[in-house]
């Protein structure tokens, strides 16, 4: 029997992109900062990201179960577990797998729906992805969809702008399929798509938020995961929702101004290790409304 210990743990569920900065190379030094003990299942292993042409991809889907048997055997019990790109419908069902074998009570279940942005699936997800991945979301706490993501979920066609009440009705949707907080990124403030905020809905005290965020014209990959990330430890660290999605959405902020005036390829993602210390920073006056 493994001892617990003094920190909190979680098991993060992502691939390792060996350049650029996403998924575990970043949810680890995110979480890590934020005190929480990280155990990574690595999905698949690339020597990038895949936004740089000619990566190499090992897939780890055979690993995966006997990762999973032997922490079983191990008796580890996780604060969390989060999981975010998934490479095929097999990860899906081994995900939904791991949240039945290590469930237990006071558990954070993130769900981050990785399937496609600006109204696009990325390449590797299939319709039967995102049918897998609507089951998947029953179990989860709290999801983070981007609005191409939310609208694959609730079979909605995509449209770059949304009213108020129609993105209230797709957010209550989504948490009408299971998860009691559903938080939707990047959702454009008005026709002009110069502005963007976060929306989140709380099922249990049934309050929507929204987080206005300014709008920077840069595009870095990986920004969901660190995103969420932040969003996961502050929930791990007792932050209220509108607080944690709060934090998150301004360390994003910060991230990008501290690396757009480079001339830098932005392929690398934000330069986190610039900004990683700011986590730690006494908690700012938040920007969050009530929606
Ligand atoms: O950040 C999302 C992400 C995760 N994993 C891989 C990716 C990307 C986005 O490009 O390529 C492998």
């Amino acid at each position: 029997m493994i001892s617990q210990t003094p920190v909190k743990q979680i098991a993060a569920i992502h691939d390792l992109s060996g350049f650029g900065r996403t998924s575990l190379s970043v949810v680890i030094p995110i979480l890590s900062a934020m005190g929480i003990k990280v155990c990574p299942l690595p999905t698949a292993v690339l020597s990038s990201h895949t936004r740089y042409k000619g990566y190499h991809f090992a897939d780890l889907t055979d690993h995966m179960q006997p990762v999973i048997d032997h922490w079983k055997k191990l008796n580890i019990s996780f604060d969390a577990i989060y999981s975010g790109f998934l490479g095929s419908h097999k990860q899906i069902n081994i995900v939904s797998g791991i949240i039945d074998t290590f469930i237990n009570r006071d558990q954070l279940i993130v769900i981050d729906p990785v399937l496609g942005d600006n109204g696009k699936m990325y390449g590797p997800i299939s319709a039967a992805m995102v049918s897998e991945m609507r089951t998947l979301i029953q179990k989860a706490d709290i999801i983070t969809p981007n609005l191409t993501e939310a609208s694959l979920l609730i079979n909605e066609p995509y449209h770059s702008y949304i009213n108020k009440e129609e993105i209230k009705e797709w957010v209550l949707r989504l948490s009408d399929m299971g998860p009691e907080m559903v938080v939707i990124t990047s959702v454009p403030e008005d026709s002009s798509m110069n502005k963007f905020s976060v929306i989140a809905y709380n099922k249990n005290d049934s309050r929507f938020w929204k987080i206005p965020i300014d709008y920077i014209p840069a595009d870095f990959p990986g920004t969901g995961d660190c995103f969420t990330s932040v969003l996961t430890g502050a929930l791990m660290q007792g932050d209220s929702l509108p607080l944690a999605i709060d934090r998150a959405a301004h360390f994003i902020s910060c991230g990008v101004r501290a690396t757009i005036g480079y001339d830098y390829d932005q392929n690398q993602g934000i330069l986190l290790e610039r900004v990683l210390n700011r986590l730690n920073y006494p908690i700012p006056v938040g920007s969050y409304e009530v929606f």
